[in-house]
């Protein structure tokens, strides 16, 4: 009997990993360029049937402006997907207006707010209306079978959910949480390495995802290391651009916007992470840098569906990539940087042949 339930267990288990990958993406769409990067990637893997793309939910700061960013982003890849906007402040720091007020001065140029600017369609001033990401979270995991948390974005949102239902997340449909973010081992225990922006930018929710989840869930985690091997120049961005899709020409415009704003809110790490450590000029630091994005949402994505690009350490049930200086944890830094190319530009070039196919239809 024992062992006709353990065959039927294995079956089961069989049965479930066949089914296509349902992925839920935690965003903070609109400071970097690299979670439109990684919205391109996941719909390229769409596009192939590779996986589904179920929920995307924003969350830090500016929620609803990054909200309106990945609505735009999701339809013109028409794409109908559940979207949320969550929470503004960390955790334990709920109307610390100081510190919104911080973030929109440190997020400017010549006195305006990039994020979302260059979008198709985009008003930073639209209203606009979502779920809370903390619920959308919630009801991806009890919908869909075989899903995956990609957290691309500090995890507020996601603590908040582990609060508001831990149970849910014992549920046998959810596979893995994939995080772009540091982790250390200590005392054979894994705790979250505040060394990562997602992880520093709310250390409590990092604290208690950890704490709540990591007894049950594989953490598959994408360290900032990785994505420093494959750094996206500018020649890459003019090949998004050369699609001619919005989304393409987007990227490009973000990814300079990103880089002018960052190089003026913290000129020496901008020096050290863009410009070989050069001094830059201020007026113009596009001009000395060397690439313009280091890809560490879109890794985070290819480590679910290309792990074999990289050198996967085990803690537990638990997978490190690129932890360390030393350890980047790319297998060959060029393939990766070609596969993250070539699976922006096919995402990309379908998206634009079906816009152009929905527009002959509608105007044809
Ligand atoms: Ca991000």
């Amino acid at each position: 009997m024992l062992k006709c339930l353990s065959s039927i267990t294995v079956f089961l288990q069989k049965e479930r990993k066949v089914k296509k990958p349902k992925i839920l993406v935690i965003t903070d769409v609109g400071r970097d360029v690299d979670d439109v990067l990684a919205l391109s990637i996941l719909e390229a893997l769409q596009n192939a049937g590779m996986l589904e793309v179920v929920g995307v939910v924003t969350t830090h700061m500016i929620p609803e402006i990054r909200g309106r960013i990945s609505r735009l982003i999701t339809q013109m890849f028409g794409r109908k997907i559940a979207l949320g906007s969550g929470s503004t402040y960390p955790l334990g720091r709920e109307g610390e207006q100081e510190l919104l007020h911080q973030y929109l001065e440190e997020h400017k140029i010549r006195n305006h707010s990039y994020e979302g600017i260059g979008l198709e369609k985009f008003s930073q001033h639209t209203f606009a209306v979502f779920r809370k990401s903390h619920e959308v979270i919630l009801n991806a995991i009890a919908e869909h079978e075989n899903i995956y948390i990609m957290v691309l974005a500090p995890m507020t949102d996601l603590a908040k959910a582990v609060l508001h239902n831990t149970q849910i997340f014992k549920s046998d449909n959810l596979s893995g949480v994939f995080i772009q973010g540091n982790a250390k081992v200590e005392d054979g225990k894994l705790i979250p390495d505040p060394v990562a922006y997602n992880i520093a930018e709310d250390i409590w929710a990092a604290e208690i995802v950890f704490e709540k989840l990591s007894g049950i869930i594989p953490f598959t985690f994408l360290g900032k290391w990785a994505a420093y091997s494959a750094p996206l120049k500018e020649e890459d961005f003019q090949r998004f651009a050369d699609t001619d899709h919005p989304v393409g020409r987007y990227l490009q415009t973000t990814a300079r916007n990103g880089l002018k704003c960052f190089a003026l809110r913290l000129p020496k790490v901008y020096s050290n992470l863009y410009a070989g450590g050069k001094d830059v000029d201020p007026r113009d630091p596009i001009k000395d840098a060397t690439h313009l994005s280091n890809p560490y949402d879109p890794s985070t994505i290819l480590a679910l569906t290309h792990p074999e690009l990289f050198i996967l350490e085990k803690e537990g049930i638990h997978t490190l990539i690129g932890m360390s200086k030393e350890e980047s944890g790319v297998v060959n830094p060029e393939t990766l940087h070609a596969t993250i190319i070539e699976q922006i530009i096919s995402g990309l070039t379908a998206a634009s042949r079906r816009l152009k196919q929905e527009k002959d239809r509608k105007y044809g």
